[in-house]
């Protein structure tokens, strides 16, 4: 079953996020469990791609706009098959292909640089034209966050997307209320974000971003005569109680004898 091979992948990149958040000490760990649902949706089930050729013209593109986010493509690209499991061990570390905030040139699998915010949603829609124009049938899915809807640039591309009529573009938005400076209702308000998205042309669905039935229908209810949009309500550090009920911060502190309790949490939530 489609859900069952989700809701496994997802249990999974978990694990490799919490394992490489503990070899470094560090990493935006508490977006990347968040996260990890819609992850394993796109990987696990909705992504064209070959794991040995990860250049293959006929790809699916996935671009990461949230570079600090690499912690979690990482563990998907792991598990899709398109590094090693073993090669998450060096994360962040010096000579590492796996960096902490997201770089193309380094990375197989990773499409963009995405750290400066707010423009992975502008590459996308080039890409996206681009593919168009030369006949390729790949889609092109750009996972952006909330922070992301400060920025001028993404609704300068969502109306160029909808002008240009791209049915082949995604755009996942990880709603997880956070920002660096703090909850995004405080740092700048950006609901009703179903309307924007809508008023600027979109195909806009609002779904549980931890709910993995909920992600799949929403794909299989996409468009394709106009960019559509799948809004995903995510929780910080979901799949781990610890991480879940702690004050949300940008950059979460986990102290190194609680890694282990992470993982036993995630572990006995995963077998209840
Ligand atoms: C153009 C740009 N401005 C500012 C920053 C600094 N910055 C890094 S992460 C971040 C928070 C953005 O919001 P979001 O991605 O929703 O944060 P999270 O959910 O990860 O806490 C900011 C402002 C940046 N990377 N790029
Ligand atoms: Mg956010």
């Amino acid at each position: 079953m489609r859900a069952a091979k989700v809701r496994d992948a997802a249990y999974r990149m978990r694990h490799h996020v919490l394992n490489m958040g503990e070899a470094q000490g560090q990493g935006y760990v508490g977006q990347a469990l968040g996260a990890a649902d819609v992850l394993a949706v796109v990987y696990a089930d909705q992504l064209r791609y070959r794991a040995d050729d990860p250049h293959w013209d006929g790809r699916d593109r996935f671009l990461l706009s949230t570079g600090h986010y690499a912690i979690g493509l990482y563990a998907a690209l792991a598990e899709a098959g398109i590094i090693d499991i073993a090669e998450l061990d060096t994360y962040g570390s010096d000579e590492s292909r796996l960096p902490m905030s997201g770089m193309a040139s380094y990375t197989p699998g990773m499409e963009i640089s995405g750290g400066s915010l707010g423009h992975g949603l502008t590459v996308a829609v080039g890409m996206a034209l681009g593919l168009r124009h030369q006949g390729n049938q790949a889609r092109v899915i750009n996972f952006l966050s909330d922070g992301e809807l400060d920025e001028g640039s993404t609704w300068e591309a969502a109306m160029g997307a909808s002008h240009h009529g791209l049915g082949n573009l995604i755009a996942l938005v990880d709603i997880n209320a956070l920002q660096a400076d703090g909850p995004t209702v405080g740092v700048l308000r950006t609901e009703p974000v179903a309307d924007k998205w809508a008023a600027c042309g979109w195909h806009v669905q609002r779904v549980d971003g931890n709910d993995v039935d909920a992600l799949l229908r929403a794909f299989d209810s996409t468009a394709t005569d106009r960019p559509s949009a799948i809004l995903c309500d995510t929780k910080v550090g979901r799949g781990v109680p610890l991480l879940e009920t702690r004050e949300k911060a940008h950059f979460m502190r986990i102290d190194a004898d609680e890694w282990q309790i992470c993982r036993d949490q995630l572990t006995e939530g995963a077998s209840a």
